[in-house]
């Protein structure tokens, strides 16, 4: 394997771009006299490459509007791009120029731009060259489990942050399970401050206020990311039922539920209780109206405590009360055994199996579908038996897993123009701090990333590991605690 450190910056992009040209000679030097020159819609990008330079010069890198000098870099708005997430980036030693259709696009090229920076010290210069990029799936997901384990607003923001370094645009964010109830809603609050008060082990858990949650889904918006919130029914709901004991076919609350391992499965919603559709159609309402993005994602996996004629029931009156809060249905496969789904309803695959006769059933029916194969995308898995945290239940997994698989050709029956895109969970049973979550998700996000973004033409694990040795400086430079796979040849 060649020498990472051997490589020039704009050979050690991740997501690989589509198509890239390094030219040595060109590098542009940032100094105190360069500044941003961005206008209109291209503005807000503008501000944030600029703060992205600021934090690393020093340098006070103003953000111009008007016509731009030499030695200027410039953000614009261009038709001519096409996909609204690609970009065009040129870097020469006189100027930087990034074009791209929409603002999205122009974020994706300032997130490559930062890459062609030096990973932890100056001298501060954007490596030279041409690059042509757009990505190749339209969703790039990753999810956070905040019911298992509470994450604060802070910590979700630095993976906010952490994710979009890597294109991803879809943040899934598990909201309820057993365990909590993350999300206030307001008609039902001792969801929140009962059935959230806990977490696995027994810690105080927590929850996040609307406003809260609002303020998390304008930051990811503004780092171009959707959230998208699951409220897991009709099963995974222990923490509901402890919360209102009305809801219980019996009446009776259980308590609240701290334990992890095997427990999944064993609790669900009354579904032949009329209360119980009033209930969801109250959370649906409030949850949709904090979701400026097209879909609601409403677990429905594990249903092993739901009789089956109660869970088809229950998913028939379900799906409709989604619709007229104006969104669009994920859920976890097991959607799929309800017959007549409409075609819009969105099936997130988290089997091991290449072959799936319900998958390839809806794909036929005109569904589109988004994939996370346990054994190559679930982040909860360990790395290898020595992992400290984690389960093993899908196998060890760990970077080359999850980078070596193709979603366009991955299941029977599911070719590539039926695949929304990709998602990688990280369930958090086993993970107790934010430091947890680091380690889990980073380096196999990378992976994930370069899987959901670049063409599979460009695919190539030798170059993947050598690029990703030149990503461990920045982590380290972020403080991130990452996991150190002995499949990488990183440098220091
Ligand atoms: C399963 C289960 C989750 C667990 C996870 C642990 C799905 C879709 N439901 O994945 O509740 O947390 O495994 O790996």
């Amino acid at each position: 394997m060649l020498d990472p450190t051997q490589l020039s910056r704009m050979d050690a992009l991740i997501p690989a771009p589509v198509h890239a040209r390094p030219d040595p000679a060109a590098d542009f030097a940032v100094t105190a006299a360069t500044a941003v020159h961005a206008a209109d819609a291209a503005a807000s990008v503008g501000e944030h490459v600029a703060e992205v330079l600021r934090a690393c010069t020093g340098h006070p890198i103003p953000v111009r509007e008007g016509p731009a000098p030499d030695g200027a870099i410039t953000l614009t708005l261009d038709s001519a791009v096409g996909h609204p997430e690609g970009y065009r980036l040129s870097v020469t030693n006189r100027q930087v120029t990034l074009r791209a259709a929409a603002p999205a696009g122009l974020f994706a090229g300032v997130q490559t731009l930062r890459q062609l920076l030096p990973a932890v010290a100056g001298p501060w210069t954007i490596a030279g060259g041409e690059i042509r990029d757009q990505p190749r799936f339209a969703y790039r997901g990753a999810m956070l489990d905040v019911s298992r384990h509470f994450y604060t607003v802070a910590e979700v923001k630095r993976f906010i942050d952490q994710i979009a370094r890597y294109k991803l645009n879809v943040l899934h964010l598990h909201l309820t399970d057993d365990q909590s109830w993350r999300i206030e809603i307001r008609s039902w609050p001792r969801l929140a401050t009962y059935g959230g008060s806990t977490q696995v082990g027994g810690g105080p858990g927590g929850h996040y206020t609307q406003e809260q949650y609002q303020d998390l889904v304008a930051y990811a918006a503004s780092r171009h990311i959707t959230v998208i919130p699951e409220i897991d029914v009709p099963g995974h709901t222990t923490a509901a039922l402890a919360s209102y004991p009305e809801l219980n076919a019996d009446g009776v609350a259980p308590a609240l539920f701290t334990g992890q391992g095997n427990a999944t499965g064993f609790s669900s919603l009354a579904t032949d209780k009329e209360l119980t559709y009033r209930f969801v159609d109250d959370v649906l309402r409030e949850v949709a109206a904090l979701t400026p993005g097209d879909y609601l994602h409403l677990g429905t996996d594990e249903t092993h405590a739901t009789p089956e004629e109660g869970r088809l029931a229950f998913i028939d009156r379900v799906l409709p009360m989604v619709a007229r809060h104006g969104k669009t249905v994920i859920g976890w496969h097991e959607l799929l055994r309800s017959p007549d789904l409409p075609v819009s309803a969105i099936p997130q695959y988290w089997g091991r199996e290449r072959s799936d006769p319900l998958m390839a059933a809806a794909v036929a029916g005109g569904h589109r579908v988004l994939l996370s194969p346990a054994h190559r995308v679930y982040l909860d898995m360990k790395y290898d038996l020595s992992t400290p945290i984690g389960y093993k239940w899908a196998g060890c997994i760990d970077v080359a897993d999850t980078y070596d698989w193709d979603p366009g050709t991955y299941m029977d029956g599911v070719p590539e123009p039926a695949v929304l895109g990709v998602e990688a969970p990280l369930w958090s049973e086993t993970l107790n701090s934010y430091a947890d979550v680091e380690y889990m998700a980073f380096p196999r996000l990378a992976a994930l990333a370069e899987v959901a973004w670049s063409p599979w033409s460009t695919h190539d694990w030798d170059s993947f590991a050598r690029r990703l040795a030149t990503h461990g400086p920045r982590w380290e430079a972020q403080q991130m605690n990452f996991y150190r796979s002995p499949q990488i040849p990183w440098i220091s």
